[in-house]
């Protein structure tokens, strides 16, 4: 009964970015980027063409930008000129300018040597300037007044990377009406490391100007929430941060969420099905005396790509005798980057004495230990590389992603070769079969690349199976696919069960073990005006009964609500299980309800009623609620300035002795936790306890977004009605729902069979 987890056509489809009708000059989607996809090239009479340059990020954006009248900012890569926007290759191109200046100091300053080594965990040290700051405000100040003078009204606008952490504030600003999105290439770092940058808050408050923050590994968004929380103490649950924007405890919905990058897997592996580099990967090998172990680094010259502990222990290996020269040849491709930034010119001195150095020392007239290469190749020959080398180094220190690691699997269509990879690249999330490193650990990466060379084929084909599948599930079209789904929402939604999710619904319908988890309030009943008045829609019960008849099933619900109201309104199956108060509350398959507060908690909850009632009790029109893991302060019924008093005191009395408390501000109320627990805890609760191999979750609300958050690549997440979300799918009422469940129901039915 197994089902593939293939991705559905819906996942590899652009996602709609509408309308079409545009005013003249304007557009509805438009890419805002350092560089533009191009290359300048004038010939000797004057005349300038441009080049596509071919980078993953042009190849996945380039079919949603021709269907979707998209346009691209960026700089054109030559300084002190100014040209007008130009369509190359079908996509609408507005060039930035940039003079020298710019570039030596937004660029190759704040960009290159202040943020690129302090999110890199400052393996350089970050140097700090007011004036390459200021700099680097201008520059963003133009790239945001390029994107807002050409986005139609309502427009989604897509900003990329470091280079541009101000733009998404500025464009709000100037744009209250696009949907502004923005995706981090390269790591973000801890609070520890973050903490040193002297315009901390100022970057933060510019990112936080998007909808959707992309990150590639989730630990980067993470460390992206706790910096928000630290210098700014906003609200975060899970993936979600609530940015104050007006006095009156209003607030905007930003989401910080992991969107690993990929390649164009199918491309790279078009390119190594081609018999003229099939040839070429021969050639390569027999030029280097047919070694019997070939080794390659791919890596732009730079300090993060970790190429001197590579060499370093490789020479080691050499000495001990344990790899010989006669034996193995690793081939370094290092592309040139970043010239005229001291630290790179430095590193070049380095590696390139390195090099030297243990050449000198290993290499014969017939045998080079290491094949050293200070260039740029075109495409092909990286990728006949690929193929030629039977053992592919990544050793990284840190980097954001790392795509050669997968452009290296992607091109291995023979199902061979065996990755080494760094476990403080990005790819590592998702590689697992790869040969995982420290490499700060010189001896644990001599003994990972010996275990590479000597790798049986039995199980090197069995890695490089498990990886190819992995990258080719994934790849960038999928990756920007998602991020715009997040992104973008705001769509009418039809009525009924879409192809893609009924596609999805026939795979999971498959699972061994499923769990269906659902919202309440929204996603199966109506919102009403009386919360107590909320009930779910006819034909529920009957389709969760046809649910929890069928083995193998569990259905769950995840409220917000305290679990006593849930109940009360929900009216469950004995047998549904029931988590409330947004997974602090659980009920699972007994009659009593577990609160889960740890002794700590408990005594933390004490203080908490004791200093809230103090303040209550003097305070005329204020009042206290009690919530199972927090106390909530009202102030509806006191006079402004006292509401405000209260509030105030309450704070300041409770941020001393006890800081740890999560706050939620709403309107006239001041809601104090004991413990910040999300539907995203209760969903992996949920799994654990029922050990679902692939989840359901369906839910309307902005915390369901903590939910859809939790799930995995193959589980399916349902978003009832319009709104920025994570969930893969999407639909226009409870009705839906209900439709969804006995189509489960008998689609698992009819599987059994
Ligand atoms: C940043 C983040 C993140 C390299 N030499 C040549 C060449 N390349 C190509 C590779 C690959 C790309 O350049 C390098 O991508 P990486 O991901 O390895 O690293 P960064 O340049 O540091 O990229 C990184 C990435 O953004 C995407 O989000 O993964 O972590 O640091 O595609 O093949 N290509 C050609 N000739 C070369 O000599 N044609």
């Amino acid at each position: 009964m197994t089902t593939s987890a293939e991705p559905t056509r819906s996942q590899i489809e652009p996602p709609p970015v509408e309308p079409a009708h545009a005013p003249a000059g304007t557009y509805t989607f438009v890419v805002v980027s350092n560089r533009l996809p191009v290359d300048y090239e004038e010939a000797e009479g004057g005349a300038v063409t441009w080049r596509t340059s071919p980078g993953g990020l042009v190849t996945a954006l380039e079919p949603l930008m021709r269907s979707s009248h998209g346009a691209w900012v960026g700089w054109p890569g030559v300084a002190d000129r100014d040209f007008e926007p130009f369509e190359n290759d079908g996509i609408s191109l507005v060039p930035v300018r940039l003079d020298e200046a710019d570039i030596e100091n937004y660029y190759e300053g704040f960009s290159n040597d202040t943020l690129w080594p302090l999110y890199h965990d400052v393996i350089a040290p970050p140097s700090f300037h007011r004036e390459t700051w200021e700099a680097y405000i201008a520059v963003n100040r133009r790239f945001a007044a390029a994107a807002a003078a050409v986005a139609a009204p309502g427009a989604t606008v897509w900003v990329h990377d470091y280079q541009l952490q101000l733009v998404p504030r500025m464009l709000r600003e100037a744009r209250p009406d696009l949907v502004i999105g923005f995706f981090n290439h390269i790591p973000f770092p801890p609070y520890g490391i973050y903490a040193q940058l002297p315009w901390r808050k100022q970057i933060l408050h510019g990112l936080l100007g998007a909808d959707v923050i992309g990150f590639q590994r989730s630990a980067d968004a993470g460390n992206f929430s706790q910096a928000v929380r630290r210098l700014y103490g906003y609200p975060t649950r899970g993936v979600v941060i609530d940015v104050p924007t007006g006095e009156n405890g209003e607030s905007r919905r930003v989401i910080a969420k992991h969107f690993p990058i990929s390649i164009d897997s199918a491309g790279y592996e078009e390119l190594a099905r081609r018999p003229d580099i099939q040839a070429r990967a021969r050639q390569i090998r027999a030029d280097l005396g047919n070694p019997k172990t070939l080794m390659l680094g791919v890596d732009r010259l730079d300090y993060t790509k970790g190429i001197g502990h590579r060499i370093k222990a490789f020479g080691e290996l050499l000495a001990d005798g344990r790899l010989s020269v006669e034996d193995v040849t690793l081939v370094q491709v290092a592309s040139p980057s970043r010239e005229r930034v001291s630290t790179y010119m430095a590193l070049r001195d380095e590696i390139e004495l390195a090099v030297g150095r243990l050449n000198g020392d290993f290499s014969t007239i017939s045998h080079t230990a290491i094949s050293y290469h200070h260039h740029s190749y075109p495409r092909e020959e990286m990728v006949a590389m690929y193929l030629a080398a039977d053992v592919m180094l990544v050793t990284a220190l840190r980097d954001g992603m790392n795509l050669v690691a997968k452009e290296y699997v992607a091109a291995r269509f023979d199902v061979d070769g065996v990755l080494v990879l760094s476990e403080f690249a990005g790819a590592a999330d998702e590689l697992k079969q790869a040969i995982l490193i420290n490499p700060h650990d010189i001896d644990g990466t001599k003994d990972a690349i010996v275990r590479a060379v000597e790798m049986p084929k039995r199980e090197r084909s069995r890695r490089m199976r498990s990886l190819r599948r992995k990258v080719a599930e994934n790849d960038v079209a999928v990756w920007s696919a998602s991020f715009l789904r997040a992104l973008t929402g705001g769509a009418a939604v039809p009525a009924g069960i879409p192809d893609d999710l009924d596609l999805a619904l026939h795979s999971i319908a498959g699972a061994k073990n499923l769990l269906i988890a659902l919202d309440f309030d929204g996603t199966l009943a109506p919102h009403v005006d009386h919360p107590e008045d909320a009930r779910a829609i006819a034909g529920t019960r009957e389709a969760v009964q046809a649910l929890l008849d069928l083995p193998g099933v569990r259905v769950a619900l995840v409220s917000g609500r305290a679990l006593v109201s849930l109940q009360h309104v929900a009216q469950p199956q004995s047998s549904v299980l029931l988590t409330g108060s947004h997974g602090i509350e659980v009920q699972l398959d007994t009659p009593e309800i577990e609160l889960n507060l740890l002794s700590t908690e408990l005594e933390q909850l004490d203080t908490l009623a004791r200093v809230l009632e103090s303040i209550s009790g003097g305070i005329a029109g204020t009042t206290i609620e009690r919530k199972p893991a927090g106390l909530a302060l009202h102030t509806r019924l006191a006079t402004e300035e006292d509401g405000q008093k209260a509030e105030r005191q309450a704070r300041e009395q409770l941020g001393d002795q006890l800081p740890a408390l999560t706050v939620r501000e709403g309107k006239n109320v001041l809601e104090f936790s004991v413990r910040s627990s999300t539907k995203g805890d209760a969903v992996t609760k949920l799994r654990q306890y029922t050990g679902a191999d692939r989840v359901f979750y369906a839910g309307d609300d902005v915390t369901d977004e903590d939910a859809f958050g939790a799930l995995r690549d193959d589980d399916v997440g349902l978003k009832i009605g319009q709104g920025a979300t994570l969930a893969g799918y999407r639909v226009r009422s409870p009705h839906e729902v209900t439709q969804v469940l006995a189509r489960i129901a008998a689609l698992r039915a009819g599987q059994a069979q």
